[in-house]
């Protein structure tokens, strides 16, 4: 199936987003021609370089930025390091490791702004590997004090539960562990993620991406209701991305612009918004300086 084309010309929202905002879920991919895709990726997307990132930030008024390995890079992070290197300070980066990651590798990315690493327990995404393998990388990582981004299908919450309870550091969940919407705030898989997050310090949510939990038109009023459960219950542990450039969404190409809109119905306050866009991803990621851990 062909890739649908990023949105060419985002609306400038009418949110104004507050000064040092960060875009904490998005993506940078190639140029293939210098950053080629891995041969075990699931998919093959068209390229979206760092320029277009920087101009969508400055457009849409993010100061600040993480950038999440994808998995049709693999382990090769060196696409995301080479834009955290042109960021200026003000991007930081999540990477996906293999078993032969080295300490030496793992400083060198802390330098360049990485602060977590990815486990992507996504079938259609990649091949799931033995517990073991994310216990040891964990390790490995921790004393950094960085943290393990975890994504996870709603269902598939029920089989690695144990093992992200065990993680040595904190964990952020994307987009909300992909609730099923249709089957609503009291099902079973829901309250799994929910509790979790309840029950386990230091766990993160990220509560942007309802463009691909909704089953209707933006701004995805159905979702709304999931995000704002974390907003409103866990206010100091959310996070907000726009997720461009938006891999293998099917039914449509959101407008970042309108994703920022659309914001304030999941955070209806300012200082609800001031936590989730500022003042949440500064304290997981220090932006104020880049060297610190
Ligand atoms: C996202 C979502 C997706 C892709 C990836 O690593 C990835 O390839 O995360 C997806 O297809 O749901 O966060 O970009």
């Amino acid at each position: 199936m062909s890739f649908l084309a990023v949105h060419p010309n985002p609306k400038k929202p009418d949110f104004v987003l507050p000064p040092n905002a960060c875009d904490a879920h998005c993506h940078v991919f190639g140029p293939e021609d210098k950053f080629p895709y891995a041969p075990e990726s699931k998919y093959q997307p068209p390229d979206a370089p760092k320029e277009k990132l920087f101009a969508l930030h400055r457009h849409l008024g993010f100061e600040r930025s993480v950038l999440v390995q994808a998995s049709c890079h693999g382990t090769d992070n060196s696409a995301m390091i080479d834009m955290l290197e042109h960021g200026q300070g003000r991007y930081r980066g999540v990477a996906v490791v293999g078993d032969n990651i080295t300490v030496n590798e793992i400083q060198h990315m802390h330098n360049a702004g990485v602060r977590g690493i990815r486990f992507n327990f996504v079938k259609r995404l990649v091949d799931v590997k033995p517990h073991d393998f994310y216990r040891r990388i964990a390790n490995l990582i921790a004393p950094f004090g960085w943290h393990i981004i975890v994504y996870f299908e709603s269902q598939e919450l029920v089989d690695i539960e144990r093992l992200l309870i065990s993680l040595p550091t904190p964990i952020v969940i994307d987009h909300m562990g992909r609730p099923a919407v249709e089957k609503g705030l009291s099902h079973a898989d829901f309250l799994r993620i929910s509790n979790l997050v309840a029950n386990r310090p230091d766990t993160w949510v990220k509560v942007g991406c309802l463009e691909r939990l909704s089953q209707q038109q933006p701004p995805y009023l159905d979702a709304v209701p999931f995000a704002r459960h974390f907003v409103e219950n866990f206010p100091d542990r959310v996070l907000w991305g726009t997720d461009w450039p938006h891999p293998n969404m099917k039914s449509h190409m959101p407008d970042d612009g309108a994703l920022v809109d659309a914001v304030p119905l999941i955070a209806p306050t300012k200082e609800l918004q001031q936590k989730l866009l500022v003042d949440n991803p500064e304290r997981l990621y220090g932006f104020d300086n880049p060297s610190q851990n």
